[in-house]
């Protein structure tokens, strides 16, 4: 999954919205190095960032969609909003990717009568404050799985299919650097017992990275890499990546090996 922000801190030159041109550019790259899916942000989730207002944040992101449809790839939309689900799945979005894990009043409604791909995410509190206190968790992994075993309960009752949800364990999102390689070391065991419910990935640039490593958000390429191929090999599905060309090259390796131990435990050098 290829990262496409639309937020203005993201634009080389400093206007308020992404062009269609330059949003179909970078989805046509991305495609073209390997993406099986882009994802759409129109509001900076980082620590501290100012919230968007909900005109501002249809206005660049329909747009966008409106324009990617023409790329054939499946779209996710980043976004925690319900009027912004209900606007893109209008304008052709296949998948929600929601931080809230769906937790937002009407977001279940928003989603419910579509069938579009649904990513939810563990968070502990709130991304304006989530790292000003130290969070705390009795077991952070059974923690998150407890949570995607509410989650999934809460979307089945609203009459969701299971088949429709990828869980995400939300690195840095209200975790310890600890945390955050607790949840990478042990990412299958987050899984709810007894569910096959594909895990996505979101590491890239991330400071948890930054901690190991002593490089600033520039410089981690190599660590993102790594940190995808930790979370293929803990069996994530989806990766959501900044830099698609480098990270597809490092799981095709990692994919080739696969299928090289699966020959060999099928008796094939015996
Ligand atoms: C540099 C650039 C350093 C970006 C940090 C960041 C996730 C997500 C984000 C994730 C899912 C981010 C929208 C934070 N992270 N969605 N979104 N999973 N599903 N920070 O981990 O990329 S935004």
């Amino acid at each position: 999954m290829g990262i496409l922000n639309i937020t203005p801190d993201s634009f080389s030159d400093g206007g308020r919205f992404l062009s269609r041109e330059d949003a179909l550019a970078r989805a046509e790259k991305m495609l073209a190095d390997g993406a099986d899916m882009i994802d759409i942000g129109g509001e900076s989730t980082r620590p501290g960032a100012p919230p968007v207002p909900l005109d501002e944040e249809l206005e660049r992101v329909v747009p966008i969609v409106e324009a990617l449809r023409a790329v054939n790839v499946p779209l996710s939309v980043d976004t925690y909003k319900p009027a912004v689900m209900r606007a893109v799945l209008d304008a052709g979005a296949d998948m929600i990717n929601d931080i809230w894990g769906l937790r937002q009043e009407g977001a279940l409604d928003a989603v419910k009568d579509s069938d579009c791909g649904l990513c939810v995410m563990h968070m502990l509190g709130e991304p304006r404050t989530m790292q000003v206190h130290e969070p705390f968790y009795e077991d952070v992994v059974a923690d998150v799985r407890s949570f995607f075993e509410a989650r999934l309960a809460a979307l089945g009752s609203a009459g969701i299919a299971a088949s429709r949800i990828a869980f995400d364990p939300g690195y840095g999102f209200g975790k310890t650097v600890a945390h955050n390689y607790a949840l990478l070391g042990h990412l299958r065991q987050t899984l709810p017992v007894g569910t096959n419910v594909p895990l996505l990935a979101g590491m890239s640039r991330k400071s948890m990275l930054g901690a190991v490593t002593g490089r600033g958000a520039g410089e981690r390429l190599a660590a993102s890499i790594a940190a995808a191929v930790c979370a293929a090999e803990q069996g994530a599905a989806i990766i959501r990546v900044h830099d698609v060309a480098e990270t597809v090259d490092a799981l095709k390796i990692w994919q080739a090996t696969q299928q090289a131990t699966q020959e060999a435990a099928s008796g094939k050098h015996d």
